[in-house]
């Protein structure tokens, strides 16, 4: 790839990277958060840490990537603001189902300590009514039964370490948006070892560093127009092009069974307990998202900018996380929770992201218990009412229910797991039974019993929201 001036090239010699890390689920995220901290560390002159990137879904990523020499740009943009990168940290590009062979011989390899992984919530099989390893899960058969040709991510990483030398540490770090993603690596991965291989569970329990991370960066999936803008800014077509925020923020445990790269030299933060960070942006960030989406569909605002910039919508997300979210976060030490709320807010409003509130809508069954259920949950057992979250609460499970905006346009709803829960809200006959049916779905709301009270008021917006959609639901009466 030649790129124009209006980009950073890479300034060392590729050739002399040498692959120190893999990485599985080769998105955009990755390339435009790990893949860069690790670029400029690379760029540094520490050439230990080139990527070997895997799609695990979609051979497209790494074809596209192949085509162009494992070079992609990545550019940060706010407003009229602009900053092109060239990144040549990707060693390799590989779409797992072609090459298992060659992806398992990576992660046995004793150069590569570390493989970072971004495969989303729903790409760690984990059964979310018990928390533990979904086995009923077709493909966790098929690995369990099949351990040398995995399907799934937990089967890769699994057959990857069964061929590696035990005198040779890894670590895994899970970059998901999930509370404690790496203990939850690591205990899944127990799980399904142990069902086959007792003594590779054992070496993974007693061995494999999991620390628990937490990412930050809003990079939408590219679109034809994201695409068609780096194109003129960059004088050629890069078909793999990132355009995104140019915040970003990595904190990672310091818990590494063997060599890290130096990240915090590229400004992560290695810290001894990542909870409260990841409990400050799953809640605030995240949380805010999520309502963002689903109100944003329903009113048929495409873009989460355009959810901030509409007067209901924007209220109603600023209310959510000013009052609502914010009164349940203990942040980190040394943080001012109003100001991360409010740099947040104006990282919502970006108008040049065009960040599709469909894209965040997506997987909601399992983004939901993560993001709004542990605010609510421990809300209502102190007796305090969340109006605004309740609200989103109702939002989201009428968007389920319906699939149509208050327009009548149908959505598209893409979650596996929505047409469970779509059919109990369907069939309740009444909207007290439907709000008492959705919250006895165990993957999404566990086995808890909830308030009545809070029940009642759940119904009362479902029926307000039947009667005069989201948009009736966030006027003011
Ligand atoms: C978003 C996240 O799509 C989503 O669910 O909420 O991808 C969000 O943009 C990132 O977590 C920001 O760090």
């Amino acid at each position: 790839m030649r790129a124009t001036h209006a980009a950073s090239l890479p300034t060392y010699d590729r050739t002399g990277v040498r692959r120190g890390l893999v990485h599985l689920g080769l998105g955009a995220f990755h390339r435009a958060h790990q893949a860069l901290y690790t670029d400029a560390l690379v760029a540094n002159g520490d050439l230990r840490w080139g990527i070997l990137g895997v799609s695990l879904r979609d051979a497209r990523v790494s074809e596209t990537l192949t085509a162009q020499d494992n070079l992609y740009s990545v550019t940060e943009r706010h407003g009229d603001e602009a900053h092109t990168r060239v990144v040549g940290v990707l060693k390799g590009a590989l779409f797992a189902r072609n090459d298992l062979a060659k992806v398992i011989a990576a992660i046995a390899d004793p150069l590569v300590s570390i493989v970072t992984s971004t495969v989303t919530e729903k790409g760690y099989n984990q059964d979310p009514a018990s928390a533990d390893l979904d086995v009923g899960d077709a493909d966790v058969r098929h690995d369990i039964e099949n351990p040398d040709v995995p399907r799934t991510t937990l089967g890769v990483l699994a057959a990857g370490i069964r061929h590696r030398p035990a005198s040779a540490p890894l670590t895994l770090v899970c970059c998901d948006n999930m509370a404690g993603n790496g203990d939850t690596l690591r205990k899944l991965l127990v799980q399904y070892t142990s069902l086959f291989d007792t003594g590779l569970a054992r070496r993974i329990e007693a061995e494999i560093g999991c620390p628990n991370s937490m990412v930050d960066r809003i990079v939408p999936a590219a679109t034809p127009n994201s695409l068609q803008w780096a194109a003129a800014r960059l004088g050629l077509r890069d078909e793999a092009a990132i355009v995104c925020e140019p915040f970003t923020q990595w904190v990672l445990e310091d818990r590494f069974a063997g060599t890290r790269p130096a990240w915090e030299d590229a400004g992560a933060l290695l810290t001894s307990d990542v909870r409260p960070f990841q409990a400050m942006k799953l809640r605030l960030l995240n949380g805010t998202h999520s309502a963002l989406a689903y109100a944003g569909q329903l009113c048929g605002l495409e873009t989460v900018a355009d959810a901030m910039a509409n007067p209901l919508v924007g209220a109603f997300a600023r209310r959510l996380m000013l009052e609502d979210l914010c009164a349940t976060v203990s942040p980190p030490p040394g943080y001012d929770v109003t100001s991360y709320c409010h740099d947040l807010l104006k990282r919502f409003e970006n108008p040049t992201l065009q960040h599709r509130t469909q894209q965040i809508a997506m997987d909601g069954t399992q983004k939901i218990p993560v993001r709004w259920l542990p605010a609510l949950r421990e809300s209502l057992a102190l007796g305090i009412e969340r109006p605004v979250l309740e609200r989103a609460l109702a939002g989201w499970l009428h968007y389920v229910a319906i699939g149509r905006d208050d327009n009548g346009t149908p959505l598209v709803i893409n979650d596996p797991g929505a047409e469970a829960l779509a059919s109990l809200l369907r069939q309740a006959g009444s909207d007290f039974n439907a709000a008492s049916a959705a919250l006895s779905h165990r993957p999404v709301f566990g086995t808890q019993t909830w308030p009545p009270d809070f029940v009642e008021r759940l119904a009362g917006h479902l029926s307000t929201l039947r009667h005069s959609g989201m948009t009736g639901l966030l006027s003011p009466n």
